[in-house]
């Protein structure tokens, strides 16, 4: 059991507060690097070094973003693609396992509203609703995401990235969802092999939301979808982070089958698991993680973990703002420790039984 942790500049809560929820041992981190870039091996150490002497592990990475023009298949895709492959060794070396990375166009995760109040508790949540979308575009959902997260640059949505939007956009004009597989080919081919040799996973993160937004096409929503790309390059190391809060805002995705599917595969590496409650069409507001709170069953997705894939690095995921906590939206300390322990008592019953 992780959490995600930002590192000592950027992110509110210190280690030894994750130290000290019980039963998690390590944190998912990062480096807030622009993508394409060749991460340095001081700066991942010393990351490292605090992480560990904090008591915790650091096993996982997140956010290895893939440049745009890997995913746009220009011909300076290879070097972006050899700095990933070097980026790649450079975490193998510093005892990493598993790396999270997404294959999304332009846009990372959204939703409409990052404080939204919840009546029922005072609490505060993340939120998105298919109908605040109307008449906006990327740009003003950008500027939109920058006012409300608190100061904090949200991952996905950093202001360099943002600068660039609008050019950026105009590049992915005719891009179909086959030939931005045929270009995600290309990059497995190129990254996988040398992940088997240095026993990395690579772990897709689903669409959030799971469809397509602003005509973008988005090719990791389903499980038809998931069963595409891990068909891209056929390796245990080209596989999936489970994340149901992702994958389940399509009430489709069924998640319990999902895991199974692809637990039985060995193709899931990570689970980000966290509860959403669906409030009408394409809208819905992230829950806590108890079952009851949300629309997912939570105890079946344990188990379908627990039955298929029990070694993988889990996480909960966002977590509300609640106890007058500010911070990073969807990463506060409380939300997220309460997400733990619950996931945990779970497994601990199921693992009785
Ligand atoms: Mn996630």
């Amino acid at each position: 059991m992780t959490l995600r942790w930002y590192g000592r500049d950027t992110d509110p809560v210190p280690l030894r507060y994750i130290r000290q929820i019980p039963g998690v041992t390590g944190i998912m981190g990062l480096l807030d690097k622009p993508a394409g870039e060749d991460w340095p091996e001081e700066e991942f150490a010393a990351l490292k070094s605090e992480v560990n002497g904090a008591g915790l592990a650091l096993e996982v990475v997140e956010s290895v973003n893939v440049h745009e023009d890997i995913k746009l298949g220009l011909p300076s895709r290879d070097e972006y693609i050899a700095n990933y492959i070097s980026t790649v060794r450079m975490l193998a070396r510093q005892g990493v396992k598993v790396v999270i990375y997404n294959f999304m166009p332009v846009l990372d995760w959204l939703r409409t509203d990052l404080n939204h109040p919840i009546p029922e508790d005072g609490s505060f949540s993340m939120f998105y609703d298919e109908k605040d979308l109307k008449g906006l575009g990327p740009m003003d959902l950008a500027r939109r995401n920058r006012d409300g997260s608190g100061g904090f640059s949200l991952s996905g949505w950093e202001p360099e990235r943002m600068a660039q939007l609008e050019k950026t956009l105009a590049r992915y004009e005719g891009m179909t969802p086959d030939i931005l597989r045929v270009n995600y080919k290309y990059f497995l081919d190129a990254v996988i092999p040398v992940c088997e040799e240095c026993g990395v996973r690579l772990a897709c993160h689903p669409d959030d939301p799971a469809w397509p937004i602003f005509g973008l096409p988005r090719i990791a929503h389903s499980a038809e979808d998931l069963e595409k790309i891990v068909a891209l390059h056929d390796s245990p190391a080209n596989a999936l982070c489970l994340c149901t809060g992702s994958l389940g805002s399509e009430p489709q995705n069924d998640l319990p089958e999902i895991i199974r599917h692809f637990g039985r595969k060995n193709r899931i590496a990570a689970v980000h698991a966290r509860n959403v409650r669906f409030l009408d069409k394409r809208c819905f507001r992230e829950s806590a993680h108890l079952s009851e709170a949300g629309s997912f069953d939570m105890y079946e997705i344990m188990r379908a973990v627990h039955e298929t894939c029990p070694d993988v690095w889990i996480r909960p995921d966002h977590g509300r703002m609640i106890w007058d906590e500010k911070g990073r939206p969807g990463y506060g300390l409380y939300d997220r420790a309460l997400g733990a322990e619950y996931l945990l008592g779970l497994w601990e019953a199921i693992d009785k039984q």
